[in-house]
């Protein structure tokens, strides 16, 4: 059978990057405090409450999804700058660019009666045009609740990162990612994986915070879920990891639209927050 490696809290960069490189997953437990989780929870429970279910086989049928988190949800900020994740953004996604930034943010719950979602490889939003030996994602989904097999924890297929495209896994191959609320599971955007299968009677909750290297094309348009009237009130640090800073000596500059005469022309995106 297929396993899912647990780590500490206290766990190295290195441990995890082994890990990852071994399986291309693994789950690190009791990261929040029970005041961040019941802070995460109430600030995403209006939001839950207000969104539609899917309206496809992939999005799922029982199932919400919400984003726009770093505009929307301030408790989700500290996850996503969280020190152990960000030091393994730097390590592992460091190996293909010289920096990584977020790429999607998303609140999933699924709900009672969701069958599993199709197993898939996340980088195939970029259409299957980046050769393999460039990694192109770190993910996260913190468990906002418990993850159990019942309730639809995310299923994953440890090692399947190098696995030749078309293999598809046998049913010993696939684990569930069970996990305590306030754990978080990481995962590359190579290894196969899906949403579960909900048999339970209640909704299984997580936060999707996604990063990708530099220099892609970000899955959730992070400029318009974030515009820079809200950006303006956060922190430089999340700013940046939300792209409002330079990929490398010049990707995402910008210029000023505007009168002739007025504004700033190859400016570093951190200029547009100056005066704030
Ligand atoms: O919700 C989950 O467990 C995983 C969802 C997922 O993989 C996706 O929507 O791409
Ligand atoms: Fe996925």
């Amino acid at each position: 059978m297929a396993s899912i490696t647990y780590l500490p809290a206290t766990a190295s960069t290195e441990e995890i990057c082994a890990c990852l490189d071994r399986d291309a997953a693994l789950i690190v437990e009791d990261v929040l405090s029970s005041d961040q989780l019941t802070r995460l929870q109430a600030e995403l429970a209006p939001y839950l409450g207000t969104t539609a279910k899917g309206k496809n086989e992939f999005a799922g049928h029982e199932t919400k999804r919400v984003g726009a988190l770093m505009a929307r949800v301030p408790a989700s900020r500290d996850l996503a700058l969280h020190p152990v994740v960000n030091a393994v953004c730097s390590d592992y996604l460091g190996r293909h660019a010289d920096g990584y930034q977020l790429h999607f943010t998303q609140a999933v719950s699924i709900g009672p009666g969701e069958t599993a979602q199709e197993l898939h490889r996340d980088r195939g939003v970029w259409g299957g045009h980046i050769p393999r030996r460039i990694e192109t994602q770190l993910s996260t989904i913190w468990a906002a609740s418990a993850f159990t097999k019942e309730n639809g924890a995310t299923q994953l297929v440890p090692g399947s990162h190098t696995w030749d495209k078309d293999r598809t896994p046998e049913p010993h191959e696939i684990v569930s990612a069970e996990m305590k609320p306030g754990s978080v599971l990481i995962y590359s955007g190579t290894v196969i994986h899906g949403g579960g299968e909900n048999t339970s009677d209640s909704n299984r909750l997580g936060v999707l915070l996604h990063y990708t290297l530099n220099w892609l094309r970000q899955e959730e348009n992070q400029y318009l879920s974030c515009p820079p009237d809200v950006a303006k009130d956060l922190s430089p640090e999340l700013r940046a990891l939300l792209g409002y800073s330079r990929g490398g000596p010049v990707l995402g500059f910008f210029s000023t639209p505007g009168a002739p005469g007025e504004g700033v022309e190859l400016a570093a995106p951190e200029k547009l927050f100056e005066s704030t």
